[in-house]
């Protein structure tokens, strides 16, 4: 796989593709970013945007993991003290996960974002912002009905973020891009370079299949799961072998090994007794999805091989938060 293709593997959106071009064609040393909002436990949501930033450590780059805690606190997720310890939590579990150690940076918000030079640069942004624009970019970030004032600057700084922590690139969930384009639009405002994005999809809910897979609604996959409550998640998913009428494979067990599995592993073996045609070994998505769309795989063998692939990530993560819990 060539670099280009490594860092835009499974991604949603592209901005824009001469852009990332350039960086793919000069990786070493480039400097990358998730930024999160502190949460005690990693759920999928998070683990696929971390699975982008291994492959971009995979290419050369440098990952910075911007544990955002004045976001979250504009986001009405506790008060400072509570979402420091989580963030403390995230970053243990980022790297039990698989981010290297050596070439990822954990920067918490606040260790920067409240420096004067950063505060007036705020203030020219929230000048130069209508109130719409910075409403439509928190749409799909915001949780709650209320848009509080604190949700019309959270935007504006997530867009001051990709200048102040140097990047070369801003990497998130396609509901971060409303964000990405305003900062590209506004950055040059200020005298700053606009920055190349990418996006990463967002996977559906597991028992329908729609929707978004949250901790908040529905069931998610989480980094504190135990062997068996992924096997009953997995199990109970929503796994059509068929098209809908739209012709689309809508299938969230598909969306994880697509997502999560093979990104991670060379091959997937999904074991069967001999009598039912013996094991069968995937080098890819493609090849898996294939069979199950055929019917040479069924979708009760898909999933005791997702339940475990799944097991096998988050195995050193549940470790860590057992013992971070335990301390
Ligand atoms: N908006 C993100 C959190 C976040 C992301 C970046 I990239 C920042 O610079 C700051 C915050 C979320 O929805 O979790």
């Amino acid at each position: 796989m060539d670099t280009y293709e490594l860092v835009t593997r499974n991604v949603e959106e592209v901005v824009t593709e001469a852009e990332v071009r350039a960086l793919a064609d000069d990786p070493d040393g480039k400097r990358v970013y998730v930024g999160y909002e502190p949460s005690g436990v990693l759920h999928i949501g998070h683990l696929l945007t971390a699975n982008k930033l291994i492959d971009l450590q995979d290419a050369g780059m440098e990952v910075v993991v911007l544990l955002a805690d004045v976001h979250a606190y504009l986001n009405g997720k506790g008060t400072f003290e509570e979402i420091r310890d989580t963030a403390d939590q995230m970053k243990a579990q980022f790297l039990a996960y698989g981010l290297d150690e050596d070439s990822t940076e954990f920067v918490l918000g606040s260790d920067y974002q409240l420096d004067d030079d950063y505060e007036l640069d705020l203030h020219e942004l929230e000048l130069a912002t209508s109130l719409n624009r910075a409403k439509r970019a928190m749409a799909e970030i915001q949780s709650g009905e209320t848009v509080k004032v604190s949700h019309v600057v959270y935007p504006l700084m997530q867009a001051l973020d990709i200048e102040y922590l140097d990047l070369d690139l801003a990497v998130g969930g396609i509901d971060q891009r409303k964000v990405h384009m305003l900062a590209r639009e506004e950055l040059p405002s200020l005298g700053y370079e606009k920055r190349p994005a990418l996006h990463t999809p967002i996977i559906g809910d597991l028992e329908t299949g729609e929707g978004k897979m949250s901790s908040s609604q529905g069931v998610t996959i989480s980094m504190e799961d135990t062997a068996e409550d992924l096997r009953e998640k997995v199990n109970s998913a929503f796994c059509p072998p068929t098209r809908d009428p739209e012709g689309d494979l809508v299938n969230p067990v598909l969306e994880l090994f697509q997502y999560h599995v093979f990104p991670r592993f060379e091959a997937v073996v999904v074991e069967r007794p001999d009598e039912y045609g013996g094991d069968l070994r995937y080098e890819d998505y493609e090849a898996l999805a294939a069979d199950l769309e055929s019917g040479e795989l069924h979708p009760a063998d898909a999933k005791g091989a997702l339940a475990d692939s799944l097991d096998e990530l988050i195995a050193p993560g549940r470790e860590r938060l057992h013992e971070l819990r335990d301390e």
